[in-house]
């Protein structure tokens, strides 16, 4: 296993003395944002976390190598590289390991990766869930199997109602993945605080978070919890506008053909084209607001 891995000595360190080390992933820089907003945020990411006495674990593939805990010249260059990067889940793995390529990590691989280096709590901006549509496509994404069978809090801000929130509420709820609602009653949507989705758990402080996590791995109920952190209300992105520029995407999607893999990221730059950057500003600050919990959680843990 080591000869496949490489953990920076900050992060290991850092495991080694029980520090709070929050996971961050890759692919919200290669294909979630465009570039240099996408190397600005992830660094300004790190930096939140460790003014907030965390340390930040960005992961990744490089050259065939798992990283945990990149430089900030390896964020730059998946940052430039943006979608020349493979976008990695789960099933990507294998073959950019034994490849020798590069490869960003969405939530699937993070978390994955993240078990692996011991790491608990990740931040980052939305988790991937059931498309719509699918029940032609069968896009669910990977990161739902993920949540039901790996031991990682993900924060996140809820989910994009470019998936159907209320089917991946279900999936969730099917896979036994508890959906916590940090300090609300309902699903956040992403560019929005809210949803019409009620979610079963509400907690207020970092400290029951932490307590709920505890608890559950203590007891063996193995599988990752999703913590919906909603988006501070200032940085909230008009329902009206965000819904419009959603469905309109959506729309040109499916003209041009866009399938599997390749239906996120396009949706999210489509939205950031469509709303002339508001929703990329909010997915920036939502994404800060995550890590500060994140860290607040991972400290307590
Ligand atoms: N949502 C975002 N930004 C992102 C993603 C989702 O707001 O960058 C990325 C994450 O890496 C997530 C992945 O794990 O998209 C989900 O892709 P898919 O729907 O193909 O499973
Ligand atoms: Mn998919």
């Amino acid at each position: 296993m080591k000869e496949y891995i490489d953990i920076s000595p900050e992060v290991k360190k850092a495991i080694a003395n029980n520090k709070p080390v929050i996971a961050l992933e890759s692919t919200i820089i290669s294909h979630g944002m465009p570039y240099p907003e996408n190397v600005e945020t992830a660094l300004k990411a790190e930096s939140i976390i460790t003014e907030n006495g965390g340390v930040p674990a960005t992961i990744a593939i490089i050259k065939g190598k798992i990283k945990v805990g990149l430089s900030k010249e390896e964020i730059d260059y998946i940052g430039k590289q943006g979608v020349n990067v493979v976008k990695a889940s789960r099933r990507d793995i294998p073959y950019i390991v034994s490849k020798g390529v590069d490869g960003a990590t969405t939530v699937s691989a993070t978390m994955f990766i993240a078990s692996l280096a011991n790491i608990k709590v990740f931040a980052t901006g939305g988790i991937g869930g059931v498309h719509r549509g699918a029940s032609d496509t069968f896009d669910i994404s990977t990161d739902l199997e993920e949540l039901a069978q790996t031991n990682v809090a993900v924060v996140c801000a809820g989910a994009k109602s470019i998936l159907d929130l209320e089917k991946t509420l279900e999936y969730l709820e099917t896979k036994g993945v508890p959906v916590i609602g940090y300090k609300t009653d309902f699903l956040p949507a992403f560019y929005t605080s809210t949803s019409p989705y009620k979610l079963s758990l509400r907690l207020d402080s970092p400290e029951e978070i932490a307590n709920l996590l505890k608890c559950k791995w203590d007891i063996g109920l193995n599988g990752g919890v999703v913590i919906a952190n909603p988006i501070p209300k200032e940085f909230e992105v008009e329902e009206k506008l965000i819904n419009k520029a959603i469905d309109d995407a959506i729309i040109e999607m499916e003209r041009k053909n866009i399938i599997g893999k390749d239906t996120t990221p396009f949706l999210l730059g489509k939205i950031v084209e469509i709303t002339e950057g508001k929703s990329l500003k909010a997915n920036i600050e939502l994404v800060y607001n995550n890590c500060k919990l994140a860290t607040e959680v991972a400290k307590l843990l």
